[in-house]
């Protein structure tokens, strides 16, 4: 065969090979739709056992109870960070269970299919569930005696930024190129549970979904809001998020002293939900630069220390 004739087989064989991922792709991301909307968190939550919930709030941070919740998590999904900040926050024993984000095996016992999940074990049984990050948090919180901060409307306003515009900003500079959305995956690297092949597939496929959903879903959403304009550069928008949130939150409105956190001396639920969201980008090339360019460094120096964690760069 001539090289001319090689080298049109090898693009036919190629363009094939791209039309099959892609068409792949794009099903697999059509019949995950179909499945997350197939049961809404209300419903779920709704017909789990009542008393099994209600004994599991009671014991949650009892030591002897033999209670270790699960989390069902991606590592980068914000929402999932921000019922982790509160567990650690609050030292309630748990267990985390990291979900292969393609074909979700972890989650195959539950009808719901998206992440958070906290479950229960309650007398060896699998269940109940506790699903919806910010149900999951408030719950708990309630429990734990956080009642007044769920009133408060100022804690409220902060913790509907992080979840909010916050997520969207942090999701969109994280995906802001296929290089990018593909350096997000490299978590599931150090993931012992997932074989390798799923770990490519993941990456192929996964990463210019993500990219494409950031750019084709997230970004026009955030102009239709009002959080950028056309032509704006993502990281523009993100770093004057973290600016309000380190002149307005952490800044005492009367004696306009810094504070150690938007709570006071204690953080609170406005900086634990804060705080989960950017554990999403935590190792990543954003996280890094928050703490290089942002006034958040001491900040997130302090909120390592309240959850438990090991000082940045040291884990
Ligand atoms: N409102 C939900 C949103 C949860 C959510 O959308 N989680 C994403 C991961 S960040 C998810 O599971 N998406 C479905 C999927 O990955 O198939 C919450 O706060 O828990």
């Amino acid at each position: 065969m001539s090289l001319k004739g090689l080298g049109k087989k090898l693009f036919i064989g190629g363009s094939a090979v791209g039309v099959l991922a892609l068409g792949g792709g794009y099903a697999t991301y059509q019949r995950r739709l179909k499945e997350n909307r197939s049961m809404s968190a209300e419903a779920f939550n709704s017909q789990q056992d009542s008393s099994k919930v209600a004994w599991s709030l009671a014991h949650l941070t009892t030591k002897d109870s033999g209670l270790l919740p699960k989390l069902y998590r991606y590592t980068t999904c914000p929402w999932c960070g921000t019922v982790k900040s509160f567990l650690d926050c609050n030292n309630v024993n748990h267990e985390c269970v990291e979900v292969e984000p393609m074909l979700k095996g972890e989650l195959k016992e539950s009808a719901y299919k998206k992440v958070p999940q906290l479950r229960f074990d309650v007398n060896g049984e699998k269940g109940p569930y506790l699903v919806d990050s910010k149900v999951i948090v408030d719950t708990l919180a309630q429990q734990l005696g956080y009642g007044k901060q769920l009133s408060d409307e100022e804690v409220q306003r902060w913790r509907e930024w992080a979840r909010g515009p916050l997520v969207r900003l942090m999701t969109l500079e994280f995906n802001k190129s296929l290089i990018d959305a593909w350096s997000g995956y490299s978590y599931i690297d150090k993931c012992d549970t997932i074989p390798t092949w799923n770990k490519w597939f993941l990456k192929v496929v996964g990463a210019p979904v993500m990219y494409l959903v950031a750019l084709k879903i997230t970004r026009p959403n955030l102009i239709k809001d009002g959080y950028m304009k056309e032509g704006d550069v993502p990281s523009v928008q993100f770093n004057a998020q973290l600016k309000r949130f380190a002149e307005e939150a952490l800044v005492d409105p009367k004696t306009k002293k810094a504070k150690v956190f938007h709570g006071g001396n204690k953080p609170d639920l406005a900086d634990m939900d804060t705080f989960g969201v950017l554990q999403a980008v935590r190792g990543h090339r954003i996280y890094d630069e928050i703490i290089m360019k942002s006034d958040l460094s001491s900040w997130l120096k302090e909120m390592d220390k309240a959850a438990g964690n090991a000082a940045y760069g040291k884990s």
